[in-house]
């Protein structure tokens, strides 16, 4: 079967140019100037593009999905996420398998292929994040690498954080096999003795003390001292969901040293600040993530990043809950599962928020939201770009339509919706996988049919 997208504009990370696609199966076979009599085979199908953009898929390196948080389970498991996601452009993700203490990595990866084999509507892979550190983990980070499992991730607050021993000794490990770790950087003890100074007197019941207990120095010390024991190890690095001016300060001063440092950032933390969970209303638990929303400062700091080539990629961190899940913590803000949904909404809000408004330009979104990653990631240039032999991973945004995002309209299991009431323009009109048209206009029109991607080491 043939699939023809005609007159479209084409964007990468270098340009937009005007030209037909030919997809044959599930690779992209030519592009260029399709003519007849391809165009007239009654077994090729003909899609008109024209004054639409087509971005490769794009590639969501940071969701948790049936991920056990606080005592409960996220809403979204990897059915209904990766349905989420596809409806948004995002023709792959990567989810953080977990091997838990006492569990070897391999365990750990077979629990999330469980997870994953529920059915999923897009391509997906796993990083592996590490709950402890000793010979054996260390022994089996290459069988992850043979499995495709190239990229892992270590954090410093939560109970799974690892001290800085182990996080040093992972950076030395993982540069000796070319692979590459994540850190979610915020500094745990400072967070802990601030937790239970605000849970002591009548702030234990504000969602409001969530973000007042995480503040910007925490993140910043944490990526410092990150930063400290990768240029000690001399490996390179990857900065998880930045969120703040003075994260982004000392990854500016690491680079300075000559350290390769890559950041990601997620909408949340470009659209979004602590303002929404200073409500009186037990809503304001609706926007609790770690690490947490900053100020409009923050945002606009992230957006120059973005255009500037400081922040390499843009993922969502969706970790979703329902109200009545975030109801948990009614008493107790330390018992709020946090986490914002929003797999479904990156493409049009880097668009709509991103291009529309002139903060960052078309190349820049295809780079952050597809090239890039599927370079970090060890995907590229299967995936991540338009190009002759690369999976036919495709998304046409209709730049002229315009829309009200509504939780009423979501993919996602959650009830609300972080973006609620925002009019974006622009909209993600049709999604490819692998050659096969799963979603149009935030409809999936055909299930499951997402396939574990095995990856390389990372080249960016
Ligand atoms: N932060 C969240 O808010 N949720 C899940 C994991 C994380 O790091
Ligand atoms: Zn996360």
């Amino acid at each position: 079967m043939l699939t023809v997208i005609k007159n479209g504009t084409i964007v990468s990370s270098q340009g937009t140019y005007r030209a037909d696609i030919l997809i044959e199966g599930e690779k992209i076979k030519k592009i260029g100037n399709i003519e007849e009599p391809l165009t007239r085979n009654s077994d090729t199908t003909i899609i008109d593009a024209a004054g639409k953009y087509i971005f490769p898929g794009f590639i969501d390196a940071h969701t948790h999905f049936d991920l056990h948080v606080a005592g409960t389970v996220t809403c979204d498991d990897f059915y209904t996420g990766t349905k989420a996601a596809v409806s948004g452009g995002t023709t792959t993700i990567i989810d953080f398998a977990t091997a838990y203490k006492g569990e070897s990595l391999m365990e750990g990866l077979k629990n999330w292929q469980k997870k994953a084999a529920k059915g999923c509507s897009c391509d997906y892979s796993f990083h592996m994040s590490f709950s402890e550190w000793n010979p054996d983990r260390k022994r089996e980070c290459e069988v992850m690498m043979n499995e495709g499992i190239t990229t892992f991730k270590v954090y410093m607050t939560y109970a799974d954080m690892l001290d800085d021993r182990s996080i040093y000794e992972i950076l030395v490990r993982l540069k000796e096999i070319g692979g590459i770790t994540g850190c979610h950087c915020e500094n745990s003890g400072l967070i802990d003795s601030l937790r239970d100074e605000y849970a002591s007197d009548e702030r234990i019941s504000k969602p409001s003390s969530h973000y007042k207990t995480r503040p910007a120095a925490a993140e910043a010390e944490a990526i410092n001292r990150l930063l400290y024991l990768a240029y000690v190890a001399g490996a390179d690095v990857i900065d998880v969901h930045l969120t703040c001016e003075e994260g982004l300060n000392e990854i500016r001063g690491a680079r300075k040293r000559g350290q390769k440092v890559y950041a990601e950032t997620c909408p949340q933390y470009l659209l979004l600040d602590s303002s929404r969970l200073d409500t009186e209303a037990f809503s304001g638990a609706e926007f609790v993530c770690a690490p947490p929303l900053r100020t409009k400062h923050d945002n606009e700091v992230l957006w120059k990043a973005i255009a500037g080539g400081e922040i390499q990629t843009v993922s969502t961190d969706h970790c979703s809950f329902t109200r009545e899940q975030r109801l948990l913590g009614k008493d107790d803000f330390r018992k709020i599962p946090g986490g914002l949904n929003g797999v479904e909404y990156r493409g049009i809000l880097m668009f709509s928020e991103g291009v529309k408004k002139g903060r960052i330009s078309l190349e820049k979104m295809c780079e952050v939201c597809s090239e890039n990653p599927a370079k970090l990631y060890g995907m590229y240039p299967r995936k991540g770009v338009i190009a002759e032999c690369s999976d036919a991973d495709i998304v046409i945004i209709d730049p002229n339509d315009e829309y009200t995002i509504r939780a009423a309209d979501q993919l996602s299991a959650a009830d609300y919706c972080n973006y609620e009431g925002l009019k974006v323009k622009g909209r993600i009109e049709s999604v490819f996988l692998r050659g096969r048209k799963v979603a149009e206009k935030g409809r999936v029109t055909e299930e499951n049919t997402g396939e574990f991607i095995k990856r390389g080491k990372y080249s960016l």
